[in-house]
């Protein structure tokens, strides 16, 4: 039906055409041929240069209506080190193409007026000016020259990668359909390595090796976040199709290619908040950010840097955004204390573990410093005896008094805690969880403590300074009724005996 009613209103157009153009006929016939062509191209020549000024001023208006929703303009002043000469490129070549468009549709349309078809007007024809030539290519290669120059060194100096020995943060994004997957490098400052082939999508989404140490203190982030003015290299993948890593306040667009890392240096020198300050002053930002919602927060201050995807990637192609947060040094600080790394919260001591049941070399520096401060606290305790150090790293195999081999880190410690300060002295505590037979623990934990001492006394601490003392299951520091209390009971304690 629908398809008749619009065949039966084409049909009636070409009718409605038809009888027009016999009208016309019928006119021309009446008045004469010549002077109805001479009206027609008058009437036309008119309406071109009307056209003409209402297509310019619509244009210039427009642009100057718009400006300050476009970037670079108003408000949106680049928020990074490098985006002012991206900035001041732009506006250079607009510019120059803007005052050769200007001058090229008035010519064009003017004469189309000046010179339409008049009586006893007869062509010129001239085939070589050699001056016209000269302007016509001179003007235009000066100008392209310059124009190529200028964006040369504005492209050195913005895709230059970074020094050796710079001070800079990298970060890692990897796009995939349809979203983005953040990396921060963790403390090391270093990501770590990554391979397509251990790509899982329930464990291990980038392909991180595990056997590489660079990895294990690895971040995903949900936001990204970056301290102001600091340099930041931003490691570009891609895991499926072509996407494009697009920060459009900071003036950072690079293309996200499988099988080809891509990346882009910035320095962000406004902080979020500083750029919501600038867009306070704009009535457009002036109106609540939801529309149900009107106390809520105004635009300006629901305002969010973002990163979006800028290639046409398929159907979810919308929904690749993130937001960046531009944020102070020490609140950057606060944030990364406040970040999980993947490997820890996923991977460590579960199968896919590489490291399973070994301490890393991270693991061991943390509890020395732990053990450090504890160390230090003791020394300043005024009080002479009883402070106690539970020595969390001291494993023995299961059932027996053996020390296993991961205990040395921190044997070690106490040690070397025990050589410096040789006025202590030190009782050394087994403890064991209620699971078995009273005795049995009792036994058991002697048998540890004089194991643990035994270990100290080769390493040279002076046995007159280290007792061993069993307690059982006599002193539980947590119930016994879980495996986790369970656990917190079986343990070896320090206690200062003499200062
Ligand atoms: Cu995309």
């Amino acid at each position: 039906m629908l398809g008749l009613v619009i065949f039966a209103i084409i049909a009636l157009i070409a009718v409605i055409i038809v009888q027009l153009s016999k009208v016309s006929d019928l006119a021309a016939a009446i008045k004469g041929e010549e002077e109805s062509k001479v009206q027609a191209n008058n009437r036309t020549a008119f309406w071109l240069v009307i056209f003409m000024i209402v297509f310019l001023v619509m244009s210039v208006t427009s642009a100057l209506y718009y400006k300050d929703s476009m970037l670079g303009y108003g408000p949106h002043g680049a928020a990074s080190a490098h985006g002012g000469s991206i900035d001041s490129l732009f506006n250079v070549t607009l510019f120059f193409t803007g005052i050769v468009f200007i001058l090229t549709q008035i010519v064009l349309f003017w004469f189309a007026y000046k010179y339409r078809e008049q009586k006893g007007r007869k062509a010129v024809f001239f085939p070589h000016n050699t001056t016209l030539e000269l302007i016509w290519t001179g003007v235009p290669a000066v100008v392209m020259v310059y124009l190529v120059v200028k964006g040369l060194f504005v492209w050195n100096a913005t895709m230059s990668d970074v020094q050796p020995g710079e001070e800079y943060i990298e970060i890692e994004a990897t796009g995939y359909q349809f979203a983005w997957d953040i990396r921060y490098p963790g403390a090391d400052g270093l990501i770590g390595t990554k391979h397509f082939t251990l790509i899982d999508p329930a464990t291990n989404p980038l392909g991180q090796d595990w056997s590489d140490e660079k990895n294990i203190d690895d971040f995903m982030a949900q936001d990204i976040v970056l301290p102001v003015n600091r340099k930041v290299r931003v490691a570009i993948n891609s895991k499926d199709v072509l996407h494009n890593f697009y920060l459009p306040h900071f003036r950072v667009k690079m293309d996200a290619v499988p099988g080809l890392p891509t990346y882009f240096i910035f320095t962000p020198i406004k902080t979020t908040e500083e750029y919501r300050q600038g867009l306070k002053d704009y009535p457009e930002w002036q109106a609540p950010a939801d529309e149900s919602e009107p106390d809520g927060p105004q635009r300006w201050e629901a305002f969010d840097y973002e990163l979006a995807c800028a290639e046409l990637c398929g159907k979810g192609h919308y929904s690749m955004r993130k937001v960046v947060k531009i944020v102070s040094e020490e609140e950057y600080e606060e944030w990364l204390a406040t970040q999980q790394s993947f490997y820890m919260s996923n991977i460590r001591n579960t199968e896919a573990d590489p490291f399973k049941g070994e301490l890393l070399g991270y693991e061991i520096n943390k509890r020395k410093g732990e053990l450090e401060s504890q160390f230090a606290a003791v020394m300043a305790d005024t009080a002479n005896v009883g402070q106690i150090i539970n020595l969390e790293h001291v494993f023995f195999k299961t059932g027996s008094a053996e020390l296993s081999d991961n205990s040395k880190y921190e044997l070690d410690n106490v040690a070397g805690f025990l050589k410096q300060n040789k006025s202590i002295s030190v009782e050394l505590g087994g403890h064991t969880d209620s699971q078995g037979d009273d005795s049995n623990n009792q036994i058991l934990s002697q048998s540890r403590a004089d194991a643990v001492l035994g270990y100290l006394s080769k390493k040279g601490i002076g046995s007159n300074r280290l007792t061993a003392q069993g307690y059982g299951e006599a002193s539980p520091v947590e119930t016994n009724d879980t495996a986790e209390g369970r656990q917190a009971n079986r343990r070896t304690e320090l206690k200062i005996t003499s200062k």
